[in-house]
């Protein structure tokens, strides 16, 4: 299970940031990356900290565990073929980190292995890092023959997945009186990205948009038929251009425009997480405020909710039913890739080639 992580207790902050800053495939600071990194993370590390002081540290590690557990209990029964099932965790900035995950999996005698993205979009930035850095650490560890690989690189739209992120913005709505409720904006929130990744051609845009799609129409399907809604992006730092309208202006706007109830949903995490319980929670709850929104709501994290392990054990069934090494997508690199690391799968389980290689292998 592929995750960013984020520190469990405040103190890991400094090591997380810089974890993150140093990250390549996320942050692009250029060849001084090495020494510059280090230093932009210890300098945002007070500040962070704060934030993770005011949350008790982030709850990632315990949902993903939760989710684990309850989806290979589930698995177990929906693909016994393929049990008994067991799930590591490997995050990419916090403990447990990909290197624990490996050597569980070798002491365990694990010969199949799924890189499970918990990411239910696809970006470069996020799964095509986790995934990146799981073929790196492979090599590096000398582990690149000992599990054969598949990989779940995306799930945006999957029917369970849609189901649960509806049942929650339902459970929000339903805290509203019955006279309000279809007056309420349900406001969409995903993790920004920088403009320069949009322009290569990353897919997250286009797939977080595809599951706020899925999500109204089955709320639709469950008698939600009135609601207006947006989509906005969150989580900007630094001067460079991001993927707007921010979560915040959109807030600010709806509350100039009159609307006084809003429903914000988390649509790119599966778990709570800095970003709902300080951002949502706290900052743009105060946006709101200000912004004369008198009813405002947030959708609650998936974390243990039982459609979100079953969407879980349903996607790793279909997935093992499927024999595939990967999804169609995961073949197609950015327009604008230049990483030859994009879109590998070490020692795959079933054939697997990149789109890419083969059009180099037929091009005269
Ligand atoms: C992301 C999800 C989707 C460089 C700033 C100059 C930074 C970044 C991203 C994308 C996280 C979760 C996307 C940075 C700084 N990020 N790209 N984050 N992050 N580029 O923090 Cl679901
Ligand atoms: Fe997207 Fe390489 S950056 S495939």
């Amino acid at each position: 299970m592929l995750n960013m992580g984020g520190p469990a207790s405040p103190a890991e902050t400094g090591a997380f940031l810089e974890r993150l800053f140093t990250d390549r495939e996320i942050i692009q600071l250029g060849p001084l990356q090495s020494t510059l990194g280090p230093l932009l993370a210890r300098r945002r590390t007070p500040r962070v900290q704060k934030q993770y002081e005011s949350i008790g540290g982030s709850p990632i590690r315990r949902w993903t565990e939760a989710q684990g557990a309850g989806m290979v209990r589930l698995l177990d029964e929906l693909s016994p073929l393929t049990a008994p099932h067991k799930f590591y965790i490997a995050f990419r900035y916090a403990a447990p980190l990909t290197e624990e995950a490996l050597s569980a999996m070798r002491a365990d005698g694990v010969e199949r292995a799924v890189a499970f993205s918990q990411y239910p979009q696809f970006s470069c930035t996020t799964s095509g890092s986790s995934l990146n850095h799981l073929w790196r650490e492979l090599k590096r560890l000398q582990l690149s023959d000992a599990f054969r690989w598949s990989v779940i690189d995306r799930w945006p739209t999957h029917p369970t997945f849609v189901a649960a992120v509806a049942h929650k913005v339902e459970q929000a709505l339903l805290e509203l009186d019955a006279a309000q409720r279809e007056r309420a904006v349900i406001l969409f929130s995903a993790h920004s990205l920088p403009m320069r990744v949009v322009a290569r051609g990353d897919a997250y845009p286009q797939e977080v948009a595809a599951s706020v799609a899925a999500v109204m129409a089955r709320l639709r399907e469950r008698g939600f038929a009135r609601n207006a809604y947006l989509l906005g992006w969150q989580s900007q730092v630094g001067p460079l251009p991001w993927l707007t309208p921010q979560t915040g202006e959109a807030l600010a706007g709806l509350g100039r425009q009159g609307h006084r109830h809003v429903v914000v949903v988390p649509i790119a995490f599966t778990t709570d997480h800095i970003e709902t319980l300080f951002e949502i929670d706290q900052e743009y709850k105060h946006v709101a405020d200000k912004a004369g929104i008198t009813h405002f709501r947030r959708a609650a994290a998936l974390n243990d909710e039982p459609l979100m392990l079953r969407a879980l054990a349903e996607i790793a069934a279909q997935h093992l039913a499927a024999r595939e090494p990967a999804s169609p997508q995961y073949r197609l690199n950015c327009a604008g890739c230049v990483n030859a690391m994009c879109r590998s799968i070490t020692n795959p389980a079933a054939p697997y080639q990149r789109l890419r290689d083969q059009a180099q292998s037929e091009t005269p």
